[in-house]
């Protein structure tokens, strides 16, 4: 069968197939060999997505093996680790062992991210047997309840529906050009200010595991790494304990994303669905703040144009910076028809996002805009996934067709890269990425 754009489908089936298999740990999946050994949450959960039209039991097991990473507190980390492969900036980093609450046995990180475990759990319950699906529902449903909480417990402090991060990592848009600027101000020790003064960042790829795999202009600036891993130990001196971080908001990278907010209300819909499936009743204060989710989105927005960007949580500043985060809001479905109109409408820009191979995760417009490095201009498939489910509910059907068969052509083109050049649709990162495969069978099954 071809597309409209003359992708012949089977072939892309069979090679994210071969993905998916070539990646299978048994009942997990990592997201690629050498660069990617362990499981990451917002992974687990778009690979599901896809390996549920393939086995919908096997997707069940990969979104139950997330919870044995669960903290007592109810948090979902974003890495577990397989021990086999602990390097010095993976668990050592954390120490969770060492952090009360954290899972017995087994190395997680401290921070979470995109919360899509409602919207995985939904999309594989729906192809499993009813038996099969009732009793996955009750392992996945109350701890997805307790994920929440604890997002609305010790992320939201002001209790008005926004959570807070504290990590890029907890964004999944590790180096998007919005979280670098908020990672600049806080986490620059002198040691990396003098690194960048005389311009020493490439003598210390050393400390690099990723430069080894893929080439440095894929990849961000050491310099911007070393105050990841600097903006890491700040969390893991304070316990992860939010309390302890929101003391000293300004020494933190703390922001309100409008991604993983937007994520967050379309999955708390979700979730008070799944619930009602299996007759479970959700905490009276849960719901009162699912209300508050949408309005508390509403503040980070223009309200004639529906454009949202972050607040810097100390500041309170709204920062301008444009991102593939713009879109977000069309997932969460918060935004009015008009809205979304003018939003479709900036999408549709020739000279920043509606690329050759859409949609880009900066503009081309942006002074940071790279076609190949990383989350700062590259078309990643799991953000277009995203914006495509928000078209579709939106009404608009053939800007989602159009996206998700650029997004199956990127694959038959280039293979199934971790992201690719929104330009000429070159693959970039590492080679045999798990989501872009599994991502690319739910675009096909969505489609034909
Ligand atoms: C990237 O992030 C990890 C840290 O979490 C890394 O750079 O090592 C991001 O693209 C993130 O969104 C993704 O979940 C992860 C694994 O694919 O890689």
């Amino acid at each position: 069968m071809t597309t409209k754009v003359g992708v012949e489908t089977y072939k892309v089936l069979e090679e994210a197939k071969r993905v998916l298999i070539k990646n299978n740990q048994g009942e997990w999946t990592i997201p690629a060999g050498g660069l990617y050994p362990h499981q990451w949450l917002w992974d687990s959960c778009f690979i599901s997505i896809g390996l549920r039209h393939i086995s919908p039991q096997r997707a069940a097991a990969e979104l139950q093996l997330l919870l044995r990473g669960q903290w007592t507190n109810g948090m979902m980390p974003h890495m577990i680790f397989t021990p086999e492969h602990f390097k010095l900036d993976d668990s050592s980093l954390w120490s969770s062992k060492n952090i009360p609450g954290s899972p017995i046995g087994l190395a997680t990180s401290g921070i979470t991210q995109p919360p899509l475990l409602a919207e995985a759990t939904q999309r594989v319950a729906d192809l499993l047997p009813l038996r099969e699906r009732k009793a996955f529902l009750l392992t996945m449903v109350p701890a997805i309840i307790r994920y929440h909480e604890w997002l609305y417990r010790e992320r939201d402090p002001e209790a008005n529906g926004l959570v807070l991060l504290f990590h890029p990592w907890e964004t999944g848009l590790d180096n998007s050009p919005a979280w670098i600027e908020e990672l600049r101000k806080v986490h620059t020790p002198h040691w990396v200010k003098l690194m960048d003064l005389l311009a020493i960042d490439r003598w210390f790829k050393w400390l690099r595991r990723d430069t080894l795999r893929v080439p440095a202009d894929q990849r961000m600036k050491t310099s911007d790494l070393l105050r990841l891993y600097h903006a890491a130990m700040d969390l893991r001196r304070r316990g992860f304990d939010a309390t302890r971080i929101l003391r000293h908001p300004r020494r933190h990278f703390i922001v309100e994303s409008v991604s993983f907010n937007s994520i967050l209300i379309r999955n708390n819909q979700i979730l008070a669905e799944l619930a009602e499936s299996i007759r479970l009743d959700l905490p009276g204060w849960l719901i009162e703040r699912f209300k508050l989710a949408a309005k508390g989105l509403d503040v980070l927005c223009d309200p004639k144009t529906g454009v949202c960007y972050h607040r810097n949580f100390d500041t309170k500043q709204i920062e301008e910076e444009p991102t593939i985060s713009l879109f977000m809001p069309l997932y969460a479905g918060t935004l009015s028809k008009k809205q979304a109109e003018q939003l479709v409408r900036k999408l549709k820009d020739k000279d920043s996002f509606w690329l050759p191979y859409p949609v880009p995760s900066a503009p081309k417009n942006s002074q940071y805009f790279s076609e190949k490095r990383y989350w700062q201009g590259p078309t990643w498939l799991n953000t277009n996934w995203l914006i495509v489910d928000g078209l579709k509910r939106y009404g608009y059907t053939e800007e989602a067709r159009y996206i998700a068969e650029k997004s199956i052509e990127l694959v038959e083109k280039s293979g199934s890269y971790e992201y690719f050049s929104p330009l000429d649709g070159k693959g970039y990162g590492a080679n045999d990425f798990s989501w872009t495969a599994a991502l690319a069978i739910d675009f096909v099954k969505q489609l034909y």
